[in-house]
């Protein structure tokens, strides 16, 4: 009997705990409900998807979106995708489900975003596209937007090639192509960009291209390799400078100059990139610029009063040679 008693007092006492912790967590719940949907909204909340923090280009892109949000006292919900778009997707999801004002994304590649675009949508949050763009049939699914313009930046490597190798007649030139991150629209469009100017030029040609990712260890890797199999290289186009800082290492590795051996051209400007260019080790550096925090902030603000914004913004971008007075360059910043 005494045990039984025990058993019924012991079993009771769980039921009233149990219900206790369950009254306690659904009044929290609605608390947190309340507290969200009755905070006087005098901010504007942003939802960031960054991709991750694969080169010193992204991470210099991070910063100057974090700098800007808090200068611009908008409330950033940042979430840092560590290379995945399944990641991606759940972090914007998030934002929809807590009702920011307005979604920003950087696309890792250019498909598979409609879906989510359509949530966005229906749940009446404007999207802003930075850095990279989406394919997608609906151009309707997201405000605008703004980043580099990759097929320029290809052109513009094509071109500093062509220059350079002006006065070769009689042999075709043998180029390499390390690119960046695979369906990724600034891959794909520094890889269209590339090819459209050397279009009318046949006897320039890429004898090998293959993705490095936009990582300097892919760089270092496939340019180990690239050397054991290919002779007469006369140039090598890489997608960034991450990679090509790879290339540099893996080349004096076998006892050849980057720059004079092979030129190189390569794409975003950062600081260690002008450095190689002022120390001869690479030829061109063409800027893809990753100061965009300002300017979203800017469209950010605009999207929350309603406002339209232009479809495609294209950054201010230059292109530095080899023969450039470089003396005057200001720091890059990363
Ligand atoms: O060139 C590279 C980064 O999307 C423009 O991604 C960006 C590219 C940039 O990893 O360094």
């Amino acid at each position: 009997m005494k045990n039984n008693n025990h058993i019924r007092r012991t079993t009771l006492l769980c039921f009233i705990l149990v219900l206790l912790s369950f009254t306690l967590l659904t009044q929290c719940k609605r608390e947190k409900e309340v507290l969200v949907a009755d905070t006087p909204r005098n901010g504007i909340i942003l939802g960031f998807s960054q991709i991750g923090a694969e080169s010193s280009w992204r991470k210099r892109n991070t910063q100057s979106i974090v700098e800007a949000a808090e200068e611009s006292h908008i409330q950033l919900l940042f979430d840092n995708a560590e290379q995945k778009q399944e990641n991606q997707i759940k972090a914007m999801r998030s934002f929809i489900a807590y009702q920011v004002d307005v979604i920003a994304f950087v696309p890792i590649v250019a498909t598979g975003w409609d879906n989510i675009l359509q949530e966005a949508k229906d749940a009446g949050i404007p999207v802003l596209v930075t850095d990279r763009k989406i394919e997608t049939a609906n151009e309707n699914l997201y405000a605008g937007f703004i980043g580099t313009d990759s097929e320029r930046e290809g052109r513009d490597a094509a071109q500093f090639i062509l220059d350079k190798f002006s006065q070769i007649e009689n042999r075709p030139i043998r180029i390499i192509e390390i690119s960046g991150t695979e369906g990724s629209s600034v891959a794909l469009g520094r890889a269209a960009g590339f090819r459209q100017g050397l279009d009318d030029h046949p006897e320039f040609e890429i004898i090998h291209s293959e993705s490095g990712d936009f990582l300097r260890s892919k760089g270092y890797e496939i340019m180990s390799r690239i050397l054991k199999e290919f002779d007469d290289i006369d140039a090598i186009y890489s997608h960034n400078d991450g990679m090509t800082l790879g290339i540099i290492d893996a080349m004096y590795e076998r006892d050849l100059q980057p720059g004079s051996d092979i030129v190189i051209v390569t794409i975003d400007a950062e600081q260690a990139a002008i450095e190689a260019l002022r120390r001869g080790e690479v030829n061109c550096v063409i800027e893809c610029n990753p100061n965009t925090g300002p300017a979203i902030m800017e469209l950010t603000k605009k999207l929350a009063r309603g406002e339209s914004i232009p479809r495609f913004q294209h950054v201010d971008e230059e292109v530095f040679y080899e023969t450039d007075d470089l003396s005057s360059l200001e720091p890059r910043g990363y």
